[in-house]
């Protein structure tokens, strides 16, 4: 049973998208997630995990990465291990950036774009990014630490008007 309130322990953000079309850039969607300190929850990230960027103590992980989006069903997968993270972390932003590479490409331009987040079977929530369909980038989902054993999580998509680098220095401004 789920609640408003329930922790979560170890959650799974995934991603699916499909190719891109004719001539056009190709699209690569990427799962960010942004540590935050316990001393400095919504400034600088204390550290990133993405395509190419691992947690340093292995609690956060990026199951599988796609560059196209070719292929059926999940495209790109990230498991965050909540309960296993350092006392000195307090919360964590994951978000979706694209590739801004080969030309602006914005949500609304990728087809059939959608993102679960779950625990185990259960899923917590799911978008398809419709809210934010002129955005280049998005927060999805925030976890934050509510006592020193309990992670809670809320849904939170936001869209930015920025590539993935300036992305992840924004991610976690106050909403
Ligand atoms: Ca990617």
């Amino acid at each position: 049973m789920s609640s408003l309130n329930k922790g979560v322990e170890k959650v799974e953000v995934a991603l699916r998208w499909d190719p891109s079309t004719g001539g056009g850039p190709v699209h690569d969607l990427d799962i960010i997630a942004a540590v935050y300190g316990a001393q400095d929850p919504t400034g600088a990230p204390a550290y990133l995990v993405h395509f190419d960027s691992r947690s340093p103590d292995g609690t956060i992980t990026l199951n599988r990465d796609s560059r196209t989006g070719q292929g059926l069903g999940i495209d790109e997968s990230m498991t965050l291990e909540l309960d296993r993270l350092a006392p000195t972390y307090a919360r964590v932003v994951v978000g979706v950036a694209i590739q801004q590479g080969g030309g602006r490409v914005t949500f609304g331009d990728v087809a059939n774009t959608g993102v679960i987040v779950k625990e185990g079977y259960d899923e917590l929530f799911r978008d398809d990014f419709t809210a934010v369909r002129d955005a280049t980038s998005a927060t999805v989902v925030e976890f934050t630490r509510e006592t020193p054993s309990t992670w809670t999580y809320r849904p939170a998509v936001h869209g930015f008007d920025s590539d993935p680098d300036a992305f992840t220095r924004l991610m976690g401004t106050p909403r």
